[in-house]
């Protein structure tokens, strides 16, 4: 009997980012069948069941399909802005110096408990709509804003929301201790108390995060106050990214590959042995050159020693009031070609392939393959390295999420 599927995209080209094809793992001619959400088949049209029973037929013209886009790191849900805080950098202050004057992350926190789960909701839909309109699929979103159990809750909660207001996956990574807040009173190793044995257990208990996440920096938590944060995390079972060495070394990279971490975020100062230590653990680099380029860092992540370990790179917008107002991955891709010297594979594997790796998700998708979730984005382009040279345009044709 004829194979039966729900629809197929043919008459395009694909990149289908599989690791054991060369390069993007291109297929000309290629086709993609779906059934029940799911790709069952993506492949050249000459291996396609010609005798297929299926229900609708897409034509795809020549364009290209990659997978939907991830975008594996933001800060999407928050209250207020910084705009006030970008024109006194204009006038000289660091980002570093705004912070530690009370001004920065804690800015926004107080904006983020003023705001009602509503209120969030609808302050990050427009942010959220921009990535969709790029083929964004799945969207990572940290907590970090509330700094109390309640508003950390709040955010996570509201980022869940947002999944069922538009047709996007969501994971959500509780970030607790991303500042201290000014009730903490300067006393670091009490918040990361509550933190451990208040906050996270909550946050674990109701199921609002699919990971945990901590800023480690001098402006933030040091390697002791993160492990402790890491060790609470899994002993409830939830697995481990940081934000590492995004202003100075102080050893994030291999704390995070002690972890066993998903990931390692920024990086802008590891070193080999940082390196060396996230290859061995498989932990992922995620390049965020938004954040690099917006408070004008000097320093870059070190990509060829990522490249000569054999270290895995997504890239990521960063989305954040403070240090990366950012809401297009495909300028990400291109900031992370001409600012980091990614190649077009590189960029453009990290934010399919990577950012799911980076995710814990690259079983389920990431890639054109059989047995992943049918999250496409069709392209009018003619290669793929137009998504990476252009700034500014969107060659978006159409975006599908679970086939539909
Ligand atoms: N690093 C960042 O770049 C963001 N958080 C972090 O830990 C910045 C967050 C902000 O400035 O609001
Ligand atoms: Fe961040």
């Amino acid at each position: 009997m004829a194979e039966r599927f729900d629809r197929i995209w043919h008459n395009a080209r694909l990149a289908t980012v599989r690791r054991d094809l060369p390069d993007l793992g291109v297929i000309e001619q290629g086709v993609i069948a779906a059934r029940d959400g799911r790709i069952v088949f993506a492949g050249a049209r000459s291996d396609f069941p010609s005798d297929a029973d299926t229900a609708e037929r897409i034509d795809c013209a020549g364009r290209w399909i990659t997978p939907g886009l991830i975008d594996c790191h933001t800060h999407l849900v928050f209250g207020g802005n910084r705009a006030h805080e970008f024109e006194l950098r204009l006038q000289g202050a660091s980002y570093e110096e705004i912070a530690r004057a009370g001004g920065g992350i804690v800015s926004t926190v107080a904006a983020t408990r003023a705001s009602s789960e509503t209120d969030l909701v609808a302050g990050a839909l427009p942010r959220l709509d921009v990535l969709i309109g790029e083929g964004v699929t799945t969207v990572e979103i940290k907590s970090g804003y509330g700094l109390n159990t309640e508003t950390e809750m709040r955010q996570l909660s509201a980022a869940r929301e947002l999944g069922r207001n538009r047709p996007v996956s969501i994971r959500t990574s509780f970030l607790g201790a991303h500042a201290l807040p000014l009730e903490a009173d300067g006393d670091k190793d009490r918040y990361i108390d509550l933190v451990c044995r208040e906050m996270l257990p909550a946050v674990a208990q109701a199921g609002l995060a699919d990971a945990v996440d901590a800023f480690m920096e001098g402006i933030a938590f040091s390697g002791e106050q993160t492990a402790r944060v890491f060790r609470a995390a899994k002993a409830l079972g939830l697995p481990v990214k940081l934000h590492a060495d995004q202003l100075s070394n102080l050893g994030g990279a291999a704390l995070a590959a002690e972890f066993s971490a998903l990931s390692a975020d920024h990086l802008e100062h590891t070193d080999e042995a940082g390196a060396a230590a996230m290859a061995q653990a498989g932990t992922v680099a995620v390049l965020l050159p938004g954040a690099f380029y917006f408070i004008r860092e000097t320093n870059k992540p070190p990509v060829e020693l990522f490249r000569a370990h054999g270290v895995n790179m997504a890239l990521a917008t960063d989305c954040n009031p403070g240090s990366s107002p950012l809401t297009s991955l495909l300028l990400a891709m291109n900031m992370g070609a001409t600012l980091f010297r990614m190649n077009v594979a590189e960029c453009l594997a990290g934010v399919t392939r990577e950012g799911a790796r980076a995710l814990g998700i690259l079983g389920a998708t990431g890639t054109l393959e059989a047995g992943k979730t049918c999250d496409l984005a069709i392209w009018d382009i003619e290669r793929p390295a137009e998504l990476v040279y252009r700034m500014g345009f969107n060659p978006l044709h159409q975006r599908v999420r679970r086939g539909q």
